[in-house]
């Protein structure tokens, strides 16, 4: 009875608060009275909803109930302390978080378009080289979505303008009322928030690897805050870093053998001379590919099929693009999980190619006709034992020779070529590596590269006339991807007459003449469709419902990145050597594959020489994707593709997962700490702690 009345009396209650709420306006006397919080509020919501509509478009995604409610906690609880303010002032404090949040959106709009990822403060180290490769960001990144995000902004200034009252006099037991209100309610819908998560969003929030995942389910604003504070994370928290890092490397080299191993590979090219071509851009997909008759990489053709192919190579990239792949090549290490090794910690200790080489008396050089600071290659380059560094200061750049970023591939090998030769007449053995530079994004320069078609003719029979015509379709003309091979080709085509110039120097004749592409060529996928999905009738995509569609997907992309490794000399063809190599394989692989044949080993390097592992290759991603002859895994949505008939075992994935992030881990911890460094003082190792610290 007692229960009943009580709850008769509770509803009553209930119901004249309704009522209140009703008649007295309340929803709508609050909107009216805050409505620049308000605003504030519902703008950044906003950008933060367009964001996930842009970068990961999934309704899954867009419509996330975690991410929207992540948002608006957070936009409470610090919008709360705008309340602490005088009314008059208060616009400034909700203008200025609007900026910021605002701020996060665009960069993190136009950072996704560029590495299909969510961006990182650990990344600010590299603005200072966005002003070189500035125009490629412009024409091939920024886009017109990335100024939506202002559209919004936009709003608030106006209803700051409309709103915002000079005269509003308000005591300061209110303002700390409010305060308290608005701050309860961002407690009650964070306390929420965090009720909805499971231990696998916490986990995955703590290590914040998976950007995507995080975005999605904490939102935009949550993950920039924590990836600062993680970056931050090993500088503040390394005190005892080094011991532990040191134990995770001793146990996993302890069972890595002190001398490789020895195949049919090993010593063929034992004290030739070689040269070494960092293949700016160059992409496997353009090997082979011919327009109306006319191949796109006539010279990379012949060298891949008169040399040692290796077509199912990825080079392994990260931030550091160009960098990231030199260190790799050079040293067989991961790049770094933040910053970029070459720029941040060009002061470690590396075993590389060209220090190994040196043990066996050879003379070891590298030339690019950049400035040299880029990537701060002068430091890096002696910190990889090049014996000298040629750099555009070594070279003769006329204004009519320069193509896009600097002295065309075309005069830097030409100039290169007596350099060479004085080298190879003074020195007994030598080791060279050239670095391209004019297949670079955004390959606008196309009056540069000289004529390549790039569209789609056909012959027909006029039936009237009865004579033949030719049609011609756009096909890429005019696409980026178009301008792209038409860059590659002149890249080619330079790369032809340099090797025809070794040739009559007599410079190839006891050289092994090695190449590989840096990267790719970073082109949205839209642009490749159109390659393999070209519909002439429409000058367009064909309809996805064409039974001759086939749509070039997420995983089409990723495997189509690879770039070619190929490793010729001139007397090379017919040879046993002389075939295509389809076992995956790594820019990690290298060191070691090379070693074996030149006859150097690197007991700390990570990759695997491709003829002692073969088909159990693993290749991984600084993501934490990896790719095996049978598999290739996406580490973000924890999806995979089989590239076999064979059935994909759970306990493979988890296997090679297992491998990726230990790898990835040691890799880092091996520069970052620098592990290789035997001789360091306990002086050394807390002037790198206290440099994290710092
Ligand atoms: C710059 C060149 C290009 O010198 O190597 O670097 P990237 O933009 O490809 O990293
Ligand atoms: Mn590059």
């Amino acid at each position: 009875m007692k229960l009943k009345k009580k709850a008769s009396k509770l509803k009553s209650k209930f119901i004249k608060f309704l009522t209140h709420i009703k008649e007295d306006k309340v929803i709508s006397n609050y909107f009216k009275n805050n409505i620049i919080f308000v605003t504030y509020i519902i703008i950044c919501l906003v950008n933060s909803t367009l964001l996930r509509i842009f970068c990961i478009p999934t309704l899954e995604n867009v419509l996330s109930f975690h991410a929207v409610l992540a948002d608006i906690s957070l936009l409470i609880l610090i919008g709360s302390f705008g309340y602490l303010m005088k009314p008059q002032n208060r616009w400034k404090y909700y203008l200025t978080l609007s900026v910021i949040f605002t701020f996060i959106c665009i960069v993190n709009s136009i950072y996704y378009t560029f590495y299909t990822s969510f961006a990182s403060v650990s990344m600010l180290s590299l603005t200072k080289y966005i002003g070189d490769v500035g125009d490629a960001v412009v024409e091939n990144v920024f886009s017109v979505k990335d100024l939506v995000y202002i559209i919004p902004f936009i709003i608030l200034i106006v209803v700051i303008k409309k709103n915002y009252d000079k005269s509003v006099v308000e005591i300061k037991k209110d303002r700390k009322k409010k305060f308290f209100n608005t701050l309860i309610v961002g407690i009650v819908s964070l306390v929420i928030f965090l009720s909805t998560l499971t231990s696998l969003d916490y986990t995955r929030f703590v290590k914040q690897w998976n950007k995507e995942y995080v975005v999605m389910r904490f939102g935009i604003y949550i993950y920039q805050i924590n990836d600062v504070v993680t970056s931050l994370q090993p500088k503040i928290n390394s005190m005892f870093g080094y011991e532990d890092a040191k134990e995770e490397f001793d146990e996993y080299f302890s069972d890595v053998s002190d001398t490789g191993a020895v195949n049919e590979y090993t010593n063929i090219f034992k004290s030739k001379n070689v040269i070494v071509i960092h293949g700016e851009s160059m992409m496997s997909n353009a090997i082979g590919l011919s327009f109306n008759g006319q191949e796109v990489t006539p010279t990379l053709n012949n060298l891949a099929s008169s040399g040692m192919y290796f077509s199912n190579f990825y080079s392994q990239v990260s931030v550091g693009t160009s960098s990231d792949t030199e260190l790799t090549y050079n040293t067989s290490l991961m790049p770094t999980k933040s910053g970029t090794a070459f720029v941040s910690y060009y002061d470690r200790e590396y075993i590389s190619i060209p220090k190994l080489l040196k043990e066996q008396g050879y003379y070891t050089f590298s030339m690019h006709a950049n400035k040299a600071n880029f990537w701060n290659r002068r430091a890096m380059h002696n910190s990889l034992g090049y014996d000298k560094f040629f750099s555009k200061e070594d070279y003769v750049v006329k204004d009519e020779d320069v193509i896009g970023l600097g002295l065309s591939d075309k005069s830097f090998f030409n100039q290169s070529i007596s350099k060479i030769k004085k080298i190879a007449n003074t020195k007994e053995n030598w080791y060279g590596l050239l670095i391209m530079l004019t297949n670079h994004t955004p390959f606008s320069e196309i009056d540069k590269y000289g004529e390549f078609d790039v569209t789609l003719k056909e012959t027909i029979i006029n039936e009237e006339t009865g004579e033949e015509e030719e049609i011609v379709y756009p096909y890429m003309e005019g696409t980026k991807l178009g301008n792209y091979f038409k860059s590659i080709h002149y890249a080619d085509q330079a790369l032809g007459e340099f090797i025809d110039k070794l040739d009559a120097e007599g410079l190839l004749d006891n050289t092994v003449f090695i190449l590989y592409g840096d990267h790719d060529a970073r082109l949205s996928k839209s642009e490749y469709n159109r390659l393999y999905n070209y519909d002439k009738e429409t000058d367009s995509v064909l309809d996805e419902d064409d039974p001759n569609y086939d749509e070039y997907d997420y995983y089409d992309y990723e495997l189509g990145r690879r770039v070619p490794f190929i490793i010729w000399t001139k007397d090379m063809e017919g040879s046993s050597l002389n075939k295509e190599y389809t076992n995956v394989m790594g820019m990690i692989d290298v060191m070691p594959t090379l070693g074996n044949m030149f006859g150097f080993y690197n007991k700390y390097a990570l990759g695997h020489d491709i003829f002692t592992i073969k088909e159990n290759n693993i290749v991984v991603f600084p993501n934490g994707n990896w790719v095996t002859n049978d598999i290739y895994y996406n580490s973000q949505k924890e999806e995979y593709l089989s590239l076999t008939d064979k059935p994909v075992e759970e306990s493979t994935i988890q296997k090679n997962s297992e491998y990726a992030t230990k790898l990835l881990d040691v890799s880092n911890n091996i520069i970052v700490f620098d592990l290789l460094n035997e001789n360091k003082t306990q002086e050394e190792i807390e002037k790198i702690e206290e440099e994290l610290n710092n």
